[in-house]
């Protein structure tokens, strides 16, 4: 955490973006829907303001989420860094070690988010980085047009799981009902995002589910996926975004872990809870964060080392709640 981050309002994220120019907007590794919703829908917002701007994928862009990108690439030197729904700049993957310690601005909704930026415009409210695109936006002056519409719904829509995760709120059905008179694609895009998926993540899934290892008397579900999983089905990582939802949904399960070596020895373990469970309290064991309900962390060996260590935060914290 830099000491030097400076939180600020609404006003002045405004004021900032109107005074720079030459954007190169960040989003982070593993890029899902409102990174790169946030990422292209500030993009076209600047550009409404007569700005340069692009985004920056550390990984490419995912096929599903292609139509996003589809204008013709600007260049230009870029003078002013700003990351989007990026809670620490670990999450940047390999462009870590270049802009770690250079993000001018930051706009996030994450409460974990470690102020390693010189700004930080956060608001832990918004379900979606993207509702708080749109929130700028409409302070800006900025109209919402088709486009922007697409982005900033692609990223609300995946991040409250098509607004039915606890995230979901008033002010989220009232953002996405402007983007509904601002022509939003609302049918296509719930199509490619939820009712799609692919032969692989058929694959994965099946081998998922055979994993499944129950806990503390039902309480706690663990998927596995290792690395020889991952080769053996030809997954991408967007094919595997989701599969984290997969555990919490079973009956009487309060925490649903996913764990995932996306490199050899490497684990990510996903931490999805229902109240009253606290899954950020359990990932900050391990070094991770994120939300209340759906955290994050890394755990170094291989997948039933990562599982012995995080069941034992997920039984103190079970205990805790008297759940056990
Ligand atoms: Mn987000």
């Amino acid at each position: 955490m830099s000491d030097s981050c400076k939180i600020i309002s609404l006003g002045e994220v405004c004021d900032y973006l109107r005074k720079h120019d030459n954007y190169l907007i960040l989003t982070h590794a593993s890029p899902d829907g409102d990174t790169l919703g946030s990422g292209f829908g500030l993009m076209r917002v600047l550009e409404d303001l007569g700005k340069k701007a692009k985004v920056f994928c550390p990984e490419g862009i995912p096929k599903k989420f292609e139509y996003l990108a589809k204008t013709p690439k600007v260049d230009f030197k870029e003078k002013t860094i700003v990351a989007v729904d990026i809670a620490d700049p670990k999450l940047l993957g390999m462009a870590c070690e270049q802009y770690a310690d250079k993000v001018q601005l930051c706009i996030d909704h994450h409460i974990s988010n470690t102020k390693y930026s010189k700004s930080l415009y956060l608001d832990a409210t918004s379900a979606a980085a993207c509702e708080s695109i749109y929130t700028i936006a409409v302070a800006l002056g900025v109209e919402i047009n088709q486009d922007i519409a697409n982005a900033l719904y692609t990223g609300i829509a995946t991040d409250t799981g098509c607004f039915k995760f606890s995230n979901t709120t008033a002010k989220t059905h009232s953002i996405t009902a402007k983007l509904f008179e601002a022509g939003v694609d609302a049918t296509e895009i719930n199509r490619a995002m939820f009712e799609t998926i692919s032969c692989a993540r058929l694959d994965i899934e099946r081998l998922a589910l055979d994993t499944i290892d129950f806990r503390f008397n039902g309480k706690c579900a663990v998927i596995s996926i290792t690395a020889d999983m991952i080769e053996k089905t030809k997954c991408e990582k967007s094919d595997l975004e989701g599969i984290t939802a997969i555990a919490r949904t079973i009956e009487g399960v309060v925490v649903g872990i996913t764990l995932r070596e996306n490199q050899r020895g490497r684990i990510k373990a996903s931490v999805r809870t229902h109240d009253p469970i606290d899954a950020c309290a359990i990932c900050n064991n391990l070094g991770g964060g994120g939300h209340p309900r759906a955290s994050g962390c890394e755990v170094v060996g291989d997948v039933d080392h990562a599982k012995q260590e995080i069941l034992k935060y997920v039984g103190q914290a079970l205990e805790n709640a008297n759940l056990i």
